[in-house]
C-alpha cells in the first residue's frame, strides 16, 4: 500500500502541479492541500492492484487511481463542511475550510470532482475511447445519486432515526462501498476482463467495503484521534446510526472479519495473484487508522 501511495502522489503532483500564484493561486493551493494531505490511499491501491491481475498497463492504471483519489478527496472535503459533519481535523491537520475558507473549500472540491473525469476521458489513460467512456460512466454511477452522493444524503436524513441492520448496509453499500466498487471494477475494465472476473472483483470489493466501513465506525468508537487523524466519538454525539450502534463493539468486530474473510474468499479464480488484494481485506479489518 505504502508504494501504491507513492506512486500516487507522484501522479497527482503531476496533474496538479505547484505553481505561481495567480488569480487562481488559492483555489489550486486548496486542491493541492485537500489531494497531497496523506491519507491511506486505499482506493487508489486497489485500482493498481486490480488492474495488475490482467496486466493491464501500470500507466493508465495510476491515472484512474489518481481520478478516483480526486474524487474521495473532495468528498472527504465537503463532508468536512460546517452544513455536513462539521469537522476541524482530517488526516492529522486542519480540515480544507479551516486551513481556508468556507467557499474555498467547496470549490477545491467541485474543481477536483471535475477534474477527476478529466483525467479519466484523456486518451493517455487508456487508448480505446470505448473503455475510458465506461471508466466515466461507472465513476459517476459509483460517486452521484446513484452511489456516493445518494448515500451521504441518506445518511444526513437518517440522524436520530433509528435504522435496522439491512438499512444501514444499504446506506453505507452507497455512502462508502460504491466508490470501493468503482475502484476494483475500473482494473477490471482496462485489463479487458471477463464478465465473470469482474463480478468476482466486484463481489469481493462489496465485502471489503462493509468491511472498511464497520472498522471506521469501530475506530470512532474505540480508536485513538491521533492516530485516526480525525475527531472520534462523532458518531454516537451525533445520533448516528451505525453498524456499532445495532451490533455493539463485539459483535460489529465479529461481522467486519467475518467479510474480510469473505472477502479474501471471492478472489479465489485469482489465485496467489491476488495476494496484496486478500491481505488488504485484513488490513481494513484490523487497521487502527
Ligand atoms: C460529501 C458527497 C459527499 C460524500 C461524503 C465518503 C463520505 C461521503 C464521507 C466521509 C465520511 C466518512 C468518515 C465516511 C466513512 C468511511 C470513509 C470514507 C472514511 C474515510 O476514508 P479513508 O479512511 O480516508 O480511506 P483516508 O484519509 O485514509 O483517505
Amino acid at each position: 500500500m505504502r508504494a501504491a501511495a507513492q506512486a500516487v502522489e507522484a501522479e497527482l503532483g503531476l496533474i496538479v502541479p505547484e505553481r505561481a500564484h495567480d488569480g487562481l493561486g488559492r483555489l489550486h493551493a486548496a486542491m493541492r492541500y485537500a489531494l497531497l494531505g496523506g491519507g491511506k490511499r486505499l482506493r487508489p491501491f486497489l485500482v493498481i492492484e486490480s488492474a495488475r491481475l490482467f496486466d493491464a498497463p501500470g500507466a493508465g492504471a495510476l491515472r484512474v487511481a489518481a481520478a478516483i483519489e480526486m474524487v474521495h478527496c473532495y468528498s472527504l472535503v465537503h463532508d468536512d463542511l460546517p452544513a455536513m459533519d462539521d469537522d476541524d481535523f482530517r488526516r492529522g491537520r486542519p480540515t480544507a475550510h479551516i486551513a481556508f475558507d468556507q467557499a474555498t473549500a467547496i470549490l477545491a472540491g467541485d474543481g477536483l470532482l471535475t477534474l477527476a473525469f478529466e483525467v479519466l476521458a484523456d486518451p493517455a489513460t487508456d487508448a480505446d475511447a470505448a473503455c475510458r467512456c465506461l471508466l466515466v460512466q461507472r465513476l459517476a454511477q459509483a460517486a452521484g445519486m446513484a452511489g456516493m452522493v445518494g448515500g451521504q444524503m441518506i445518511d444526513l436524513g437518517a440522524g436520530r432515526r433509528s435504522l435496522g441492520i439491512g438499512e444501514i448496509r444499504e446506506l453505507q453499500a452507497l455512502k462508502t462501498g460504491a466508490l470501493i466498487g468503482f475502484a476494483c471494477e475500473a482494473g477490471a475494465l482496462l485489463g479487458r476482463a471477463s464478465a465473470a472476473e469482474r463480478q468476482a472483483l466486484l463481489d469481493y470489493a462489496s465485502d471489503l467495503g462493509l468491511a472498511f466501513q464497520i472498522a471506521d465506525d469501530l475506530l470512532d468508537v474505540e480508536g485513538d484521534a491521533k492516530l485516526v487523524g480525525k475527531g472520534v466519538g462523532k458518531d454516537a454525539a451525533a445520533g448516528k446510526a451505525t453498524f456499532v450502534g445495532v451490533l455493539g463493539v463485539e459483535g460489529a468486530r465479529r461481522e467486519a472479519r467475518r467479510l474480510g474473510q469473505s472477502a479474501a474468499e471471492r478472489l479465489a479464480p485469482f489465485g496467489g495473484r491476488a495476494d496484496r488484494l486478500a491481505a488488504v481485506a485484513a488490513f481494513v479489518v484490523e487497521r487502527k487508522h
